[in-house]
């Protein structure tokens, strides 16, 4: 089954999606997401210029052996941009592999090996009594985890909370990022607060989960962590700058609290030791930033052995085909943890068609063949690119901090 044709499909119904598109010469289309937030035109070139090319005329059946031509062959090996388009290859594939059997993709990967995919919704507000009002929103939609994130009083434009346009982690058009404003001291004598009203009004009923977006030196995490406990919070999320995985001893050392991270990361090197050395509590690697499901599932297999469990990344600014296969593996793995799911708002069920559902706090990716996504390239091209930047951080003293 060669492949005849591989195009990318650059949009923006309501926010920026690179999608690629595969076709066989039997005319089966599978799909992939390529989107990287704000750097997406380096993924389509180097899916336009680099890879597609070599995918002409290639068996579209041989997923793995595709994975690692284009990941050893390219020499220059990880990195966000050749991991993100590696992935929209591998799962594009297993669309066009599911689609050829007749059988949805988490039939190909063993099965369910439970019901439905746990997820957790974002609840946030300018103030505490809105927070509170986003939180029994989602409440009275069905979701029984849900992230908690305030603005900080002092602090303009805090990192969760909807910006102008209301929509969250949504990056700034014009020319130049956006400039937001952080002091740790004030964050940390306020993030308690914000999980201790949650409690007081909501009971201990519901997950509540934290991000705390990178931004806390070991120490500083550690400090959090103890006083988030009596909150019993789900997770702390991303307490530290992720690429230093050592930083995770101290913070085991001083909190109790879960710890999950690796929304940043793209491949199994990045979690290695966070995993071996059991300082996480969940990996949060995304299907679409970390290799697609082919590498995907291999990091997980890794946490499985050490008591890590599945957490993925699933905001907004992963397309609903990112989505889709993240449901497919959480479905099918022995140590599903819990799927972020922030939706999709605005046009975007114009140009993506999704067949995954969700209900009473589960979702499901169906049962259509493949990953059950289909993508509209005539509603996508009334949708063009806008160039857009998420935010730069700095510290009241205008010093750059981790955003
Ligand atoms: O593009 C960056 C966002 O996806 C990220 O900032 C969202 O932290 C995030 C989350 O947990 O969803
Ligand atoms: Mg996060």
């Amino acid at each position: 089954m060669r492949i005849t044709d591989a195009r990318v499909v650059v949009s923006s119904p309501g926010r920026n999606y690179v999608t690629l598109v595969i076709e066989t010469e039997d005319g089966v289309i599978g799909v992939g997401d390529a989107t990287l937030n704000g750097r997406e035109l380096a993924v389509a070139s180097y899916l336009r210029d680099h890879v597609c090319p070599l995918l002409l005329g290639r068996d579209a059946r041989r997923i793995e052996d595709t994975w690692h031509y284009l990941y050893k062959g390219a020499y220059w090996r990880r990195g966000p941009v050749t991991m993100t388009a590696i992935a929209a290859v591998d799962v594009a594939l297993w669309d066009i592999k599911g689609r050829t059997a007749g059988m949805p993709v988490h039939q190909l990967l063993g099965g369910p090996a439970r019901d439905g995919v746990l997820v957790y919704g974002h609840a946030s507000g300018g103030t505490l009594d809105e927070l509170c009002e986003d939180f029994q929103r989602h409440l009275g939609l069905g979701y029984r985890a849900v992230r908690v994130q305030a603005a900080v009083p002092g602090l303009e434009g805090t990192y969760g909370i909807p910006g102008e346009r209301g929509a969250v982690y949504e990056p700034a058009d014009g020319p130049r990022p956006r400039e937001d404003l952080w002091e740790t001291p004030l964050y940390l004598d306020f993030a308690p607060t914000v999980l201790a009203r949650v409690r007081e009004e909501f009971g201990y009923g519901t997950h509540v989960l934290h991000d705390v977006h990178h931004r806390l030196t070991p120490g500083e995490a550690g400090r959090l962590g103890a006083a988030l406990e009596p909150y019993r919070p789900f997770w702390m999320e991303d307490p530290t700058p992720a690429e230093d995985q050592a930083a995770f001893r101290l913070i085991r050392r001083h909190t109790t609290t879960p710890l999950a991270v690796g929304e940043v990361f793209n491949s199994i090197w990045d979690c290695q030791q966070l995993i071996t050395e059991r300082l996480i509590d969940y990996i949060r690697t995304s299907v679409s930033h970390t290799g697609g499901i082919t590498h995907l599932r291999r990091v997980f297999s890794l946490a499985e052995l050490y008591g890590v469990r599945s957490g993925s990344h699933g905001a907004g600014d992963l397309s609903p085909v990112a989505m889709a296969a993240a449901l497919h593996v959480d479905l099918t793995i022995p140590n599903f943890g819990i799927q972020e799911y922030m939706g999709h708002t605005g046009p975007v069920g114009e140009v993506f068609r999704t067949s995954y559902t969700f209900s009473d706090g589960y979702m499901h990716p169906g049962d259509a063949p493949g990953l059950g996504v289909e993508f509209d390239e005539e509603a996508a091209a009334r949708y063009p690119y806008e160039p857009r930047h998420l935010p730069v951080n700095r510290r009241l003293d205008g010093t750059v901090h981790d955003w």
